[in-house]
């Protein structure tokens, strides 16, 4: 760890969003202390971390709490040597930025109202259009910021490979869960070979978690969603 630094990860295993910290925290090579958290029971450490929104990641830096998933990406960036995350010209960054809260705010929405956030077939099937409309444009950020480079950032990752990286094992559950394929048809093929250059990375292979665990995860969910909607006053 660099300089005797105390770094603590609160995350969930499944959680693109923790994901991410933990490549951007692999990428620079740092160790650190990882708590599991249990949201239905959240730690008291959480609680006092994060207590405006309460939620995971959260980075402990020496006693001081980081919350925001690409905050924290853009910290551990900031403060510890090793590969740079974020370019060092502003414009680039500022790219970079954009292109990761839309990773988040139209991909991870897309596919999250599929999954789980849609409360009819109507809806489930809007989230899939939608994710496809996100995919497709990401096609098209891919060969703008990559400038036909391996990566959003070009060379090397960078915070968009990071924030979209996260959510790979999310995206193939959802392939398998829908029996259909969403990455590498006719509309994304530079995104599916950016998405097999990602998935070789040792980061990664390391911290991505199992496909099939997800899909077992995202139905023990979504089964548990229908139970109380089910027993909800108004049904
Ligand atoms: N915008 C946040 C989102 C974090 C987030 O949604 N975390 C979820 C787990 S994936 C959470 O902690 N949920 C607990 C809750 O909503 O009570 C980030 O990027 O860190």
């Amino acid at each position: 760890m660099a300089g005797g630094d105390d770094l603590k990860l609160l995350g969930t295993w499944a959680s693109p969003f923790a994901i991410r910290v933990k490549f951007a925290l692999a990428l620079k090579g740092l160790t650190y202390e990882y708590a599991e958290e249990d949201l239905a029971s959240k730690s008291d450490l959480l609680l006092s971390s994060n207590p405006v929104h309460k939620k995971i990641p959260v980075l402990i830096h020496n006693g001081l709490p980081v919350c925001e998933s690409n905050v924290i990406v853009e910290y551990v960036d900031e403060v510890f040597a090793g590969p740079s995350i974020l370019s060092a010209d502003p414009y680039e960054r500022a790219i970079a930025r954009f292109w990761a809260a839309y990773v988040d705010d139209k991909l991870l929405a897309s596919w999250a109202t599929m999954l789980f956030r849609g409360k009819t077939e109507e809806e489930k099937s809007d989230g899939k259009k939608a994710l496809f409309a996100a995919l497709e444009t990401l096609e098209g950020a891919l060969v703008k910021c990559s400038d036909g480079k391996a990566f959003f950032g070009g060379a090397s990752v960078g915070l968009v490979d990071l924030a979209l990286g996260s959510q790979l094992s999310w995206l193939k559950a959802a392939e398998v869960m829908a029996g259909e394929k969403f990455i590498g048809g006719d509309n994304t093929p530079l995104l599916a070979a950016w998405m097999a250059r990602f998935s070789e990375l040792t980061v990664a292979k390391a911290e991505l978690p199992d496909v099939d665990k997800v899909v077992e995860f995202a139905k023990m969910r979504q089964a548990r969603m229908a139970a109380a909607a089910a027993t909800a006053p108004n049904n």
